[in-house]
């Protein structure tokens, strides 16, 4: 069953990498670079399912199996997904490199820390990494929810709309995580292995695909976002 739902993940990122790919060669003018990184969060996902499903990424620690390759998937993809993001929200990324630069610091700490606690054989070692890695999540989540909300304000409209909803998607998903994680083999074991990869799968389906399908979707409000390369080529011109 675990190998089922490890290669249906699998396949629907391939998928979806080859459909935003398709919507590429119909990007509004200087917005291509939201179509890479979404791309690329969904190849990347591709590729780890693929890893996790031919065990490469597996390993066995105690008896449990130990899926490391969604960390390393998670390593790389979550900060492309504020990339994103912050590339929407904010009117010139280049004022605000400290922001993302913070933002995507504070989250490589958050999955780095939550792989110590997920590979541990001490449960006091795996309660401390867990606790350290929820914290670092609440404050990033909370830098979304201020800093990024607040400089979306000065956004078009069409900008704020989805931004706002692919922020709100972000912070209720994301928060997730760590839920399934305790509910799992890694936590408590509430939940069975395969159940856990399910949960999982879920999740990284609707904050990869659903969100990538959100942003791409929306060229009406991606042409007229701040980091885009349209509207940086007309405010220059202004
Ligand atoms: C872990 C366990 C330790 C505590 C916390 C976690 C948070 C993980 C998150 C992952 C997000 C992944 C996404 C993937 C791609 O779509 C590592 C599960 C806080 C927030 C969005």
């Amino acid at each position: 069953m675990e190998t089922l739902w490890l290669t249906l993940g699998t396949l629907s990122f391939i998928a979806a990498t080859v459909f935003f790919i398709f919507l590429m060669t119909r990007a509004p003018a200087g917005t291509r670079h939201f179509f890479i990184i979404t791309a690329v969060i969904t190849g990347v996902a591709a590729f780890f399912y693929l890893t996790m499903t031919t065990g490469a990424t597996a390993t066995n620690i105690e008896g449990r199996i130990f899926y490391f390759g969604r960390y390393i998937d998670w390593v790389v993809t979550t900060p492309l997904l504020l990339l994103d993001l912050a590339l929407l929200a904010l009117p010139n990324w280049r004022r605000n490199v400290g922001l993302i630069g913070g933002l995507i610091v504070l989250d490589v700490f958050m999955i780095l820390t939550g792989l110590l606690a997920g590979q541990s054989t001490s449960e006091f070692a795996r309660g401390f990494w867990f606790i350290v890695s929820t914290i670092a999540m609440i404050v990033l989540l909370y830098l979304v929810y201020t800093q990024l909300f607040s400089s979306a304000q000065s956004q078009p409209g069409s900008v704020q709309g989805v931004f706002r909803t692919l922020a709100l998607l972000t912070i209720v998903l994301w928060s997730l995580y760590p839920i399934v994680w305790l509910l799992g083999t890694e936590g408590f074991a509430v939940a069975t292995s395969t159940v856990e990869v399910f949960l999982f799968l879920i999740l990284d389906i609707l904050a990869k695909i659903g969100f990538g399908f959100l942003l791409l979707t929306n060229r009406e409000a991606l042409s007229h976002a701040g980091g885009s390369g349209a509207a940086a080529q007309s405010s220059r011109v202004n």
